[in-house]
């Protein structure tokens, strides 16, 4: 059977882990394309350089033509421009716009049957504007920003607990911004809910609050940190786990950046909901009982996603 054939469509900061992992990890082989010369072709070289330490195998392509993408199995998009410090991510939604509609044209063109999981932000608005760009299936183009999340979520309940991050599940919804949704009763440490655990005297509600707020105010705090760009390492482990859910048919339930037909009561938009991913793509999006505050949470996040869809629709008027 032949290797999977891996599409990274911006090779910054980002597509550069990306396709570090993805060897080390034997997903496939890789294509890394961007529009600068030289950087895809490098990192490609440089980490093809790694495989005979490391003991794996995978063919690097560097390119700058979008012929090289040429029925990509995976399609995973970071092309555009980060956040630098005092910037909000909506701020990039006019340069990041126009940089999908390129990307989408590639993808339809060569890759029409690819597995699409787009990272640059504004993210909810960029993968519902690269789905339509693209013409692909809704259920094949999909946003990651939620495994990104809850991680931040889970990193910082178990450093709080210390327990091993791995007995600690965090469920976040929404739009992947200011307003994202980290549901404290639906998360766990080794399936005790976090009310329990406050009860427990495990923590307090204070405690739980001020991680709630810094889960959702976690990019900006790596930004603040880097200065020059936004977070790449958890970003790039969280694509890798869905391109791997759907690759190997893991079916894995990961939260996502899905497209809603009615679900939660939004139409024709893409927000961060629990989902299934395997071989065909998002094949299930789960919708769980909210509380009210949580729905007014939920339908604030909402809004906001909303509101940067519209401000795309007003500069790409073939958007709806
Ligand atoms: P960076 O290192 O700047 O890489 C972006 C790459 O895109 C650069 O190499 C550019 O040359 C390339 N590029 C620009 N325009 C085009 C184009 N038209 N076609 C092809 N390539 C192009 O950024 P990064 O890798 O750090 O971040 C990439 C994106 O991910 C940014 O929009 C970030 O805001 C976003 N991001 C999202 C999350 C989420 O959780 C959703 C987290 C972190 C970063």
């Amino acid at each position: 059977m032949a290797r999977n054939k891996i599409a990274l469509i911006g090779s910054g900061m980002i597509g550069g882990t990306l396709a570090h992992m993805i060897g080390l990890k034997e997903l496939g082989d890789v294509v890394l394309f961007d529009i600068a010369d030289g950087i895809p072709q490098g990192k490609g070289l440089d980490i093809a350089e790694s495989a005979p330490v490391d003991g794996f195998d995978a063919k690097y392509v560097g390119a700058n033509s979008y012929e090289a993408i040429k029925g990509a199995d995976v399609c995973i998009v970071t092309a555009g421009v980060p956040r630098k410090p005092g910037m909000s991510r909506d701020d990039l939604l006019g340069i990041n716009l126009k940089v999908m509609e390129q990307v989408g044209a590639g993808i339809k063109k060569y890759a029409p049957d690819a597995f699409v999981i787009c990272i640059t932000n504004p993210l909810d608005a960029m993968v519902w504007a690269l789905q339509q760009f693209s013409g692909l299936p809704k259920n094949k183009v999909c946003g990651m920003a939620g495994v990104l999340d809850s991680a931040r979520f889970r990193h910082f309940l178990a450093e709080e607990f210390d327990v091993s991050v791995e007995d600690v599940t965090g469920f976040v919804l929404g739009g992947h911004g200011d307003t994202m949704v980290p549901l404290t009763r639906y998360s766990t440490v080794a399936g005790i809910p976090l009310p329990d655990l406050v009860k427990m005297g495990w923590t307090t509600k204070e405690k739980l609050d001020a991680i709630v707020q810094r889960t959702r105010d976690g990019g900006a705090e790596i930004v603040g940190l880097l200065k020059t760009g936004s977070a790449y390492y958890a970003p790039a482990s969280s694509a890798i786990a869905m391109a791997e859910s759907y690759l190997k048919d893991k079916k894995r339930v990961l939260p996502c950046a899905a497209h809603l037909n009615g679900q939660y009561g939004v139409k024709n938009m893409y927000v961060g909901v629990p989902t299934v991913i395997g071989a065909g793509g998002v094949e299930r999006i789960i919708e769980i009982d909210l509380n009210k505050t949580e729905q007014k949470m939920f339908d604030k996040s909402v809004a906001s996603v909303a509101g940067l869809c519209e401000a795309c629709a007003n500069i790409a008027p073939n958007l709806k």
